[in-house]
């Protein structure tokens, strides 16, 4: 079981975290298999001492364990799985625009879309401090404004770079295709809601456990 070169492949992860799906979904296209190991981040079972100083010394998941290694950061986890796989584009400008949207989705995607989908449908508004809800505005709108940039490049492409699919689309399909449970409406988004369609057609896709 595990990698390409028979090494024990273990996935540290939450299981409703889209961090840890673009793992598991880039495991499922390449037909590896890998142990899973949970971690209830609302207890704050990945900021224990022995958690901090084995797995990850950031506190989060998703890491891939690679044998006796371990590999934090979702985007880097999924790379470690595909390389010289046909999710990384051969050609070397390629290559670099697809770091460029995987990028992109950690800066401008992520931290206001899947904020928004943990506050809204796990943490709950109620919960939340004035911190937090004070952000609540600005995430939205930060949010769509990536939801649009999107939906512009995917008009006349179908996937982010090149003509397949690439470990740009896997990052950003985790968070997009449950944008909706933060409160954006993807409906706005025809050219993003083709994009999914044809991502969840892909062989080997695994849909998120959520
Ligand atoms: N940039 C990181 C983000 C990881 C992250 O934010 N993980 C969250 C869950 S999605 C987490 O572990 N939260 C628990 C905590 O911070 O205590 C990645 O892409 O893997």
């Amino acid at each position: 079981m595990g990698g390409m070169n028979g090494e024990r492949l273990v996935l540290h992860e939450y299981s409703a975290s889209g961090n840890c799906y673009k793992v598991r979904l880039t495991a499922s296209l390449l037909g590896l298999n890998l142990e899973r190991r949970e971690y209830d981040i609302l207890k704050g079972e990945t900021r224990t001492p022995q958690f901090l100083a084995t797995v990850n010394a950031n506190g989060r998941i998703p890491v891939l364990q690679v044998g006796e290694r371990f590999l934090p950061e979702s985007n880097a986890a999924c790379f470690y799985l595909a390389d010289g796989s046909a999710l990384i584009p051969a050609d070397r400008f390629e290559r670099a625009d697809m770091l460029r949207w995987m990028g992109f989705e950690q800066y401008n995607h992520e931290p206001n879309i899947a904020t928004m989908r943990f506050w809204v449908a796990y943490v709950g508004e109620a919960n939340l401090t004035d911190a937090q809800r004070d952000q609540i505005p600005a995430k939205r709108i930060a949010g769509e404004a990536a939801l649009r940039l999107m939906d512009e490049h995917l008009g006349d492409r179908p996937y982010f770079v090149g003509n397949r699919l690439t470990l740009a689309d896997i990052a950003l399909y985790a968070y997009t295709h449950v944008a909706g449970e933060g409160g954006f409406r993807l409906g706005d988004y025809p050219n993003v809601e083709a994009w999914l369609d044809r991502v969840a057609a892909t062989p080997g896709y695994v849909a998120m456990e959520a």
